[in-house]
């Protein structure tokens, strides 16, 4: 590789008008005509190795998902149908296609077909000649084939290995079982794949450990050279200057001469169409240099300066300003190279200093810290091939709909998309990427860590243009569990040894130091949680924590207020999906917590065990299982919301609460706060209100109730009306005081403070609740609160009877609620899946109307849908 780096100060004035000069006296070219990218996704069969029966493969997929769609596997979600098609791990799979080529196509200078994403163990063939071996899932390949390709019909064919017999023998060489306590086979072989972790099972997980071609395959003509890759670095940037490095990589068929243009625009609102000429990039801010390309790959780079900056700003900080860069290759006066980089321009640096309390655990965003509102996400399918731009769109719209700013993408999933990033950057998402290791020890050995090597690298080259990318944090848990799971117990002190030298040379060695050689901006951090843990709250002051205290620990929601990390990475609790989703995959007769399909559909062992727990301690016992769904996610999204607005309050001590998580691979029962079939659990509706950008939030503490207003917001906000309103559950309000509060810049902070026994007696409490809200000047509701003295179970919840009044329209119902008393939760169900509320799991006090919006395209106005209404007093007899 040669490394040419012209070290211009910056994009001077002399060197633009040298460059204009440049671009003015040649002759305008078009591009080059034989450059073509033919897609090779169509027209596949796969078969299982050495039978005679080809199935038509769809592309991208697996053999799982095809074997599906042909009947010859059941629907895996359904019932205790996982069993039933685990026996395809164990088989090798061919595929195979054919493609015609006109002598046209082949007078280009080269040619190579792109595999963005073989899964994982393949040899690949063309015309019967191998051109790739592959060994990991997460690697791309760029295979050159231009003296294998001919005039006519050309072949394709592709073994797919068998992920479970090409990694027995790795095992029997070990000797020993890896402590992968998610990989749900007796032999843990998922460490030894670079495949992802969740195909093997999780304890949300079902396992499909899957085979074939994951993503796109490409067939590209072009001549001369081409792109490689264009990296917008940026080296610095303030709102006066962005100090940007253009770092290209280009390949050459030749040696030779070639002119380097590089240009920028400011694109908000529509990404402009790239230009084509070199009189189109003039128009632009461009610059530009002369080159030498060697034959095969060159890397070249050239400094621009952009004054005065429009930065990119997290959502509620400002706009996120998008500019498209452009690099051009000309050669010959013919430009045989455009390519382009859409991102916005920002400074982010994560904060860990010590501190009068330990360490601090933040993130700067522009120079200022930013609280962490948000989630962790996994990936939102099993087949992951169906993450197509339609899913990428519906995770954000529930990621911004409920307000976050930040999304760790865990490591036990993918490198996801490049739409994932794409999305954020669009909305201002700040997203945290683990790499993909989670949760047991790994090997070491120089194949494996090449093997990691070459993917850390492709994966940081991929995803390091995108504005919204803020963290490389090298895997989940992983010392954790080294540290505290009690491995040791199973193995010798020398493989532990190993274990953790192996820990340092991944983690604190190889990943570092490819971060820096090929991101250089961003901050790495070797694992999640940094060195805190759960069981050890004497070690919350210090970095981020995965505080499992709440579920595993058994704590009430309520202790986490009281052991504040400075960063809250993972917390979280389990549920049911709602009745229409276990529909879905359960008969009536299996509605039973410990039913066989119910427990296929429960991975964690302890998981209804600590549910049951937990509603001892809050709730009167339901009365049958589709009660306990409801309450089930009632307490979910209850007591979530507690401990989230706990940290909320806590900055700027504690500055982010990612919770444990969003979203489902499939119909599960899990810590999600949205199902597989995007049903928004009660704990998404109350993630929203909590991370509102100016919410208002309430402690009890010493006899007292705290009113704080939580603001994201870089400037104050005045004049805001509090209203407090004491109603009692049956007669309703009692009592009212207003007050005028303000909300302070990106803060948290007390505004109003309640002597409780002013408001209520000690009586009083079981059937009282306070009502809190505050207005902007112009009298909006921003943010209402309100305030039970106890869970449900200490509650004297009246009963009553939720009237419901409905119009119906295509594609939207609006339901109006009514009671005469309180109503606890009411939550509104419609057996439409997927279908969006414009809010549910309701605390409707007495007297009060609330309108709900409920929009499907499946809602039609003529056959009515029906719906009904279920409140918390409704699911107990006493
Ligand atoms: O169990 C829920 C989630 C997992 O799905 C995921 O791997 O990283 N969870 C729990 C924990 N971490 C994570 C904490 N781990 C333990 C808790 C209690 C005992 C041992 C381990 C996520």
């Amino acid at each position: 590789m040669v490394i040419f780096a012209i070290k211009a100060k910056k994009h001077s004035q002399g060197m633009y008008r040298l460059f204009s000069l440049l671009l003015s006296v040649m002759p305008i070219l078009m591009m080059a005509q034989n450059s073509e990218v033919i897609s090779l996704n169509e027209d596949w069969q796969f078969s299982k190795v050495n039978d005679t029966v080809w199935y038509d493969a769809a592309i991208p997929g697996s053999v799982q998902s095809d074997l599906i769609r042909h009947g010859v596997l059941p629907d895996p979600f359904y019932g205790t149908n996982e069993k039933d098609i685990q026996w395809v791990e164990d088989e090798d799979w061919d595929y195979r296609k054919t493609f015609v080529l006109s002598a046209d196509q082949l007078n280009s200078d080269d040619a190579y077909i792109f595999f963005e994403g073989l899964d994982t163990h393949s040899d690949v063939f063309l015309n019967g000649a191998m051109i790739l071996q592959t060994e990991n899932m997460f690697i791309g390949h760029k295979v050159p084939v231009k003296n294998l390709l001919k005039v006519g019909e050309n072949k394709l064919h592709i073994r797919f290995y068998s992920p479970i017999n090409r990694m027995m023998p790795a095992r029997e060489t070990f000797g020993y079982e890896y402590p992968a306590g998610n990989d749900h086979r007796e032999e843990k072989l998922s460490v030894y794949n670079r495949k992802a972790p969740y195909h093997f099972g999780w304890d949300w997980g079902i396992r499909i450990v899957q085979m074939g071609i994951w993503k796109p395959v490409t067939l590209n003509f072009y001549n001369k050279a081409r792109i490689e890759d264009y990296y917008v670095k940026q080296s610095s940037v303030t709102s006066e200057k962005a100090n940007i490095n253009n770092i290209i990589e280009i390949y050459s068929i030749e040696n030779t001469n070639a002119t380097i243009a590089f240009g920028y625009s400011l694109n908000d609102k529509k990404h402009n169409s790239i230009p084509q000429t070199k009189e189109e990039l003039k128009q632009l801010q461009s610059t530009g240099m002369e080159v030498k390309l060697q034959k095969g790959n060159n890397l070249f780079s050239l400094p621009t300066i952009i004054e005065n900056p429009h930065l990119w700003m997290p959502v509620n900080w400002g706009e996120q300003h998008l500019y498209d860069f452009y690099a051009m290759v000309i050669i010959d006066d013919e430009v045989v190279a455009v390519k382009d980089v859409r991102t916005g321009l920002r400074s982010i640096r994560h904060i860990a200093k010590e501190d009068e309390h330990g360490k601090s655990y933040y993130f700067e965003v522009n120079g200022v810290p930013i609280f962490a509102k948000g989630t962790n996400y996994i990936p939102g399918e099993i087949f992951t091939h169906k993450q197509d731009t339609q899913f990428y769109e519906t995770i954000f719209d529930n990621i911004s709909g409920a307000n976050m700013n930040f999304v760790r993408v865990w490591g036990g999933g993918i490198y996801e998309n490049e739409e994932f990033y794409r999305q954020a950057d669009e909305r201002g998402i700040l997203v945290w990427q683990d790499f993909i290791f989670g949760c047991t020890a790994y090997p070491s050995d120089d194949f494996f860590l090449n093997n990691v090597k070459q993917e850390a690298i492709y994966n940081i080259k991929r995803l390091r243009n995108h504005a919204s990318l803020a963290y490389w944090c090298g895997n989940n848990e992983v010392l954790e569990g080294l540290n505290y799971w009690g491995w040791r117990k199973d193995v010798t002190d020398e493989i532990m040894d190993q274990w953790f030298e192996g820990y340092n040379k991944t983690f604190r060695e190889l990943l570092p130091s490819l971060v820096d050689e090929f991101d250089g901006t961003r901050n790495y951090v070797h694992g999640s949680p940094d060195l805190a843990n759960w069981g050890r709250p004497e070690l919350f002051n210090t970095g981020d924590v995965h505080d499992w205290g709440l579920w595993y620990g058994e704590l009430p929601f309520e202790a986490l207020a009281d052991r504040l990390p400075r960063f809250a990475s993972e917390f979280g609790f389990q549920s049911f999906p709602e009745m229409k989703t276990i529909r879905t995959f359960a008969e009536p007769d299996q509605w039973e917590l410990e039913s066989e399909v119910m427990q296929v559909h429960q991975k964690a062992s302890t998981g209804n065990s600590l549910i049951k727990k937990y509603m001892d301690m809050y709730y009167h016992e339901p009365d049958n299982f589709e009660d306990f769904v409801y309450l089930g996610l009632v307490m979910q999204g209850n007591g979530m919301e507690e401990s989230v607005e706990a940290m909320r309050r806590g900055r700027p001590y504690c500055m982010g609460a990612l919770y444990w998580q969003i979203n489902d691979s499939w119909p599960v029962v899990s810590w999600s706060s949205i199902d597989y079939y995007n049903n928004w659990k009660a704990q998404h509706y109350r993630m929203r209100d909590v991370f509102a950008p100016l919410a208002l939030g309430v402690e009890a503490k010493d006899g007292k109730l705290n009113y704080y207003t939580m603001s994201d917001y870089l400037h104050d906000s005045n004049n805001l009306k509090l209203t407090v309103r004491i109603i009692d559950f049956s007669t309703g309000l009692k009592k009212e005081f207003t007050e005028v509060v303000s909300a302070k810049a990106n803060d948290s902070k007390i505004v109003k403070t309640y002597n409780i026994a002013d408001l209520v007696s000690e009586s009083e409490k079981a059937h009282t609740m306070i009502n809190a809200f505050l207005t902007d000047s112009k009298g909006n509701k921003i943010s209402q609160k309100d305030y039970f003295f106890y869970w449900p179970n200490k509650l004297e919840l009246p009963e009553t009877e939720v009237k419901t009044s409905i119009k119906y329209a295509d594609g939207e119902y609006n339901i109006t609620l009514l009671s005469s008393k309180l109503a606890k939760d009411v939550f509104i169900e419609i057996p439409v899946l997927g279908a969006q509320y414009s809010d549910n799991f309701i605390d409707l006090m007495p007297n009060e109307k609330i309108t709900v919006t409920i929009t499907s395209p499946e809602l039609k106005r003529t056959s009515k849908t029906p719906i009904t209404v279920k409140h918390v007093r409704e699911t107990y007899n006493k």
